[in-house]
């Protein structure tokens, strides 16, 4: 009795052992793989985009990059405070890219926020406020 009792508990040991392994290693597997994420979908860094409701139902994290796609000589990126963000004043930004295809990421978890930094478009709605978690 003693003997069966024992083995019984050694397997199910080793089986929670397993499976605390398996799920570490998926944690770690999960963490590691950073994604870049279009801003927009198809429709990319442009006017007419509702970015509050593409934001709302996109999940970015530290390690993803976020990849605004657009046409160099309408629109730029312009990373900037959430005061800036609200009056759409780009003139003191914290990053400004303006390549066509710019993969920016955030490294710190919170809420990040992104216009464009051509006149009007802000205020037209070209304007991006994300939540980055950890
Ligand atoms: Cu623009």
């Amino acid at each position: 009795m003693g003997l069966v009792g024992r083995s019984n508990q050694g397997s199910g040991s080793a089986v929670s052992k397993g499976l605390i392994l398996v799920l570490c290693v998926l944690l770690v597997a999960q963490s590691a793989a950073a994604s870049n994420i279009v801003v927009g979908g198809s429709r990319g860094w442009a006017l007419g985009v509702n970015y509050n409701t593409w934001a709302s139902k996109t999940r970015v994290r530290t390690v993803d990059n976020l990849v605004f796609k657009y046409n160099r000589n309408l629109h730029d990126v312009v990373v900037v405070s959430k005061t800036n963000f609200y009056s759409c004043n780009a003139n003191r930004p914290i990053a400004r890219f303006k390549s066509g295809t710019d993969f920016v990421k955030f490294s710190k978890p919170g809420t990040h926020y992104v216009i464009c930094g051509v006149p009007g478009h802000c205020k037209a709605g070209m304007k991006l406020a994300i939540n980055v978690r950890a």
